[in-house]
């Protein structure tokens, strides 16, 4: 077992969002297990309602996408779940365990092709990037809240 607290702070993180579908269907226990059984640890987690503004700043990067209206409004219509996982080369990790963002396109036994819908309503976000980890994370915790 590695060691924990401190001695641990600069390992990989990424952000997840356990979106509105997942809580809905009760899947935050299974999708949580995934990860968990692939090895990674949950540093921060909380259950918010994800406001306009914030939804507009996370996905500014499709914003003048005509779907991102729709997708706005299913991602702020119920609380999810948001949490940070750590351990070693869990962006890339966890992006594979989802599958592919069409959850139609997603293999079985992934977890978007296991229970995701299309490609809005597809269970789970993460980070894609070391740059976007640190920057969700950022928008989402305080430094003081990550136990990493
Ligand atoms: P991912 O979350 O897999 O990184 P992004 O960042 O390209 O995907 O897109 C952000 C979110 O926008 C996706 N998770 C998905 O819910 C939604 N999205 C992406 N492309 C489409 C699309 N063509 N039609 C509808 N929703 C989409």
């Amino acid at each position: 077992m590695p060691a924990r607290g401190i001695l641990r702070g600069d390992m990989e993180k990424t952000l997840i969002i356990l979106k509105p579908d997942c809580m809905e269907k009760r899947l935050a226990g299974v999708v949580l297990d995934r990860f968990q059984k692939a090895g990674f640890d949950i540093v921060a987690a909380k259950l918010t309602r994800l406001a306009p503004g914030l939804l507009a700043e996370h996905y500014a990067h499709i914003a003048d996408r005509p779907f991102f209206p729709p997708l706005a409004q299913f991602m702020g219509s119920r609380p999810v779940l948001v949490a940070v996982l750590q351990g070693e080369g869990v962006i890339a990790k966890v992006r594979e365990l989802l599958g592919p963002t069409d959850s139609k396109k997603a293999p079985k036994g992934t977890i978007r092709g296991d229970f995701g819908t299309d490609v809005t309503v597809n269970v789970c976000h993460a980070s894609d990037s070391p740059e976007s980890a640190v920057a969700e994370i950022a928008r989402f915790f305080l430094p003081s809240e990550l136990f990493a």
